[in-house]
């Protein structure tokens, strides 16, 4: 049985989706992260930093969201959400997958720290919020949004015309920007996330019900 260890509205939302996108049998766990189950003994021997999402099959634990959606869909090849290993379009799939994690991850989670986190007991101890630090978040996630729309004009996927593991990741984070209401000041990436949303996949993973 496969375990998706998860608390919503946050990066578990990137593993529900693949899962869901895959058409996976999986059991939820939840994590209740407002009341610090991240920090149980239990849930620390699966994810040792306490962070959600984990996945627990028959044959691994695996954490971190961007390995479970590679992984997964590397054990699925059947379903055409990656493009095949060494092709250039494989390099692409690599290249705006780490992107995802790597840098709007940072600038989104900067501006969130700074700006929004609603939860006094989830920011880093003596952390306050920071105005300076806020506009450096958001400025950096304009930069790099810019970066996306100019790929994304005239395509309908950050591949091309096929929808990829890629598109979960990206689109993870125009989710999490739209949350933060950053989303607006960029039409393209606003019309590709609405191209997500559409997906059964996506309404199943983002129903917050
Ligand atoms: N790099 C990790 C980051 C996961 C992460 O930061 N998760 C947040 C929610 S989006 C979390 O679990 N926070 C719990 C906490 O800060 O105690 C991943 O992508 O899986």
């Amino acid at each position: 049985m496969t375990e998706l260890y998860e608390w919503p509205p946050t990066r578990s939302q990137r593993a529900k989706w693949v899962l869901e996108e895959l058409g996976l049998t999986y059991e939820s766990r939840s994590v209740d992260l407002t009341q610090g189950r991240q920090n149980d003994k239990a849930y620390r021997a699966i994810q040792p930093l306490g962070f959600v999402p984990a996945l627990r099959t028959e044959r691994y634990t695996l954490f971190e969201s961007v390995a479970i959606v590679l992984q997964l869909i590397d054990e699925h090849p059947e379903t055409n959400l990656a493009p095949t290993v060494g092709s250039p379009e494989r390099a692409a799939y690599y290249q705006w997958s780490v992107f995802a994690c790597a840098e709007l991850d940072p600038a989104l989670m900067l501006y969130f720290d700074n700006a929004l986190r609603p939860f006094e007991a989830m920011r880093p101890p003596g952390t306050q919020h920071s105005p300076e630090l806020a506009e450096r978040g958001r400025a950096a996630f304009a930069e790099r949004a810019a970066i996306l729309s100019d790929v994304l004009s005239g395509r309908d996927f950050m591949l091309g015309a096929e929808f990829s593991g890629a598109d979960i990741l990206v689109g993870h984070c125009c989710f999490m920007a739209g949350h933060m209401k950053l989303l607006g000041e960029h039409p393209v990436l606003e019309a590709y996330y609405a191209r997500l949303q559409q997906r059964p996949a996506h309404q199943r993973a983002y129903d917050f019900g």
